[in-house]
């Protein structure tokens, strides 16, 4: 049977058809998993449920969920709680910084735009693990999105690089706290794809040259590169896994 068949698995972040977590949808959905979607804004529920219904795949249930609440983070999963009971994995690919913080010099950061930037960012991992334990009564797997930025300095990433430091280490601690409840929490690290989130980080074209020009495979990776990665994670292939930052990116991070 299909990796994922009967499972319940949360998807958040599907802002566009570039989302890197509607790659994401694709692959879960192919491997027969029943998908929950969270939105924060009406604009993205609309592109959701338009792509849904273009690419024919049902959604179990969409819920509306602000990271930056924790009461709407817990309205949304009481809410998949009520009526989809059981859920086996989520899927955390969500961020965000202010766009002029994103270019120039790190020392520039605010202390707003730090601090919005590790809420969103990271924080949200620990407060979206805490509402989703209780109802993965059977085992999960939980899976967030980062970025080589969070190991290394590169360009303009700044504000955003520490942010994904922080939910590089918070993914590791909560994975020593859910493990003993059979949770386990890893992190795909993608290369640069181009999204909505990506255009607001300066020099972005210039990061897909270096790419082409110095990764062992030559080629910029894509969405559902991502989707295949995070589809592991998600299902019994991975039930050795956990704490683990998986570099999908062409074999970049290996080059000096
Ligand atoms: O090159 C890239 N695109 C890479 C992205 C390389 C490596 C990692 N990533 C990461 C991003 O940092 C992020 O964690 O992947 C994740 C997804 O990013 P994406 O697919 O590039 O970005 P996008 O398509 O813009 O989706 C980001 C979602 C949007 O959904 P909504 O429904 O809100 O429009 O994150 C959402 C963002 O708005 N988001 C929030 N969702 C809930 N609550 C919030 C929030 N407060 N803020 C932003």
């Amino acid at each position: 049977s299909k990796l994922l068949q009967g499972k319940n698995v949360v998807v958040m972040g599907v802002a566009s058809e570039r989302s890197i977590a509607w790659g994401i949808t694709k692959s879960l959905h192919n491997a027969g998993a029943n998908l929950i979607f969270t939105n924060r804004q009406e604009r993205s529920y609309q592109k959701l449920t338009k792509l849904l219904e273009k690419n024919e795949i049902e959604a179990k249930l969409i819920v509306s969920c602000d990271v930056a609440s924790d009461e709407s983070i817990t309205n949304a999963f009481d809410e998949i709680k009520e009526k989809v009971g059981v859920i086996h994995g989520v899927v955390h690919s969500v961020a965000f910084a202010n766009r002029d913080e994103l270019k120039g010099e790190y020392a520039d950061t605010s202390r707003d735009g730090f601090l919005l930037a590790q809420e969103i960012s990271a924080f949200s991992l620990v407060a979206v693990t805490k509402a989703a334990k209780p109802l993965m009564t059977e085992g999960g797997s939980i899976v967030t999105q980062t970025y080589l930025g969070a190991e290394r300095v590169i360009q303009n990433y700044n504000v955003m690089g520490v942010a994904k430091a922080s939910l590089e280490a918070s993914m590791r601690y909560l994975a020593e706290d859910v493990g003993k409840y059979g949770i386990r929490v890893n992190a795909v690290s993608a290369g640069p794809i181009r999204t909505l989130s990506a255009k607001g980080v300066g020099g972005f074209n210039e990061k897909l040259g270096i790419i082409e020009e110095k990764a062992p495979l030559r080629r910029n990776v894509d969405q559902d590169q991502v989707g295949d990665a995070t589809l592991f994670f998600l299902s019994d292939l991975a039930r050795g896994v956990t704490g683990e930052v998986m570099h999908v990116d062409s074999g970049y991070h290996i080059i000096g």
